[in-house]
């Protein structure tokens, strides 16, 4: 089978205020760096790099209830958003670079302007469902599908810089894969809605092609919906992507990610790709370069890299 080459953009979300640590907001110019615009385009893709969305410093943001940075994070996130929305008129798929992963939070609800029925694979450690009364830590970076998800309304409370933030997701349009950092509270969430939840546990129980082929079919049986795929590279074992900022150890293989990359390639309904919480500020350079270069061999594997090779689009064999 082939790929028939994609319209990609691709724009940076240069954001960590999701989340103490600074660094992230370095993860899409040094995804840039890494030559991701450049391999995507040798797989035959035409990609148009949209550059970062501008974002304004915010002056007075004290915490509410206990969560940071609120209206630093549902600004930026509204222009996300909007970017999202407006790029995907323009282009059958979208990459948005992080940027901590409440980058979600605005990729989402821009994707879902756009197409309402997509449904969401959220690759990650974590499951980033607390909402802002059951966080132990305030950083939204562990929130975002609080926000988004409809059935979650009546427990999230109005946050300063959120007012544009209208939830259009169900709990059920969500498959979790990789989780192993689970909180309680998040837990209760799961259970409470039965959503679709692929941990560590059952990667090893059924590997990733069984987690992957029953992910999709519960998701959606028909096979026709637009995927969100939401990547956190702490999803992957932190001796693969170790520049992140909350690493878990017992994480996905490159072989299981690979795997994983190319059965939504194949699919033909990836329309946006997060790529979130690469900060190369955390690190030796070693683990840096590591870092990056898995996450692009990742990243390039979902837009019709394979590892069985790729012929070059209309290659004629020379004759001497
Ligand atoms: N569950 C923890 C919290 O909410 O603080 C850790 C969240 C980490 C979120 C990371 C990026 O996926
Ligand atoms: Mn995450
Ligand atoms: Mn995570
Ligand atoms: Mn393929």
């Amino acid at each position: 089978h082939c790929h028939l080459p994609q319209s990609i953009g691709v724009v940076g979300f240069p954001f960590s205020k999701g989340q103490p640590r600074t660094g992230a907001e370095l993860g899409p110019g040094a995804l840039r760096e890494a030559g991701l615009v450049s391999q995507l385009e040798s797989l035959g893709n035409h990609v148009i790099d949209f550059g970062d969305v501008e974002l304004e410093p915010v002056s007075r943001d004290e915490p509410v209830m206990g969560v940071k940075n609120p209206l630093a994070v549902g600004t930026a996130n509204k222009k996300l958003s909007d970017a999202v929305t407006k790029l995907l008129k323009q282009n059958q798929s979208i990459i948005t670079l992080g940027g901590d992963h409440s980058m979600a939070i605005g990729s989402i609800h821009g994707h879902a302007q756009v197409e309402p029925d997509l449904v969401i694979v959220w690759v990650d450690a974590h499951a980033d469902i607390h909402t802002p009364l059951t966080s132990p830590s305030g950083n939204i970076h562990g929130m975002p599908l609080s926000f988004l998800a409809r059935e979650l309304q009546d427990y999230v409370p109005d946050l300063p810089g959120f007012d544009w933030c209208s939830p259009c997701i169900s709990v059920h349009d969500i498959a979790y894969i990789g989780l192993r950092d689970v909180d309680p509270a998040e837990r209760a969430i799961i259970e409470k809605f039965g959503i679709c939840s692929y941990s560590m546990q059952e990667v090893d129980k059924f590997g990733i092609r069984e987690v992957v082929d029953r992910a999709l079919q519960q998701l959606d049986p028909s096979g026709t919906r637009p995927i969100h795929l939401s990547f956190d590279v702490d999803g992957m074992d932190p001796s693969l992507t170790p520049s992140t900022g909350t690493p878990v150890p017992g994480g996905l293989s490159l072989r299981e990610t690979l795997y994983l990359a190319e059965k939504i390639a194949e699919t033909g309904r990836l329309s946006v790709l997060d790529v979130a919480e690469v900060n190369p500020a955390l690190g030796t350079d070693d683990k840096k370069q590591m870092t990056l270069s898995n996450t692009v061999d990742v990243t390039t594997t979902f837009f019709g890299r394979h590892r069985q090779g790729n012929a070059p689009h209309g290659y004629e064999i020379p004759r001497p």
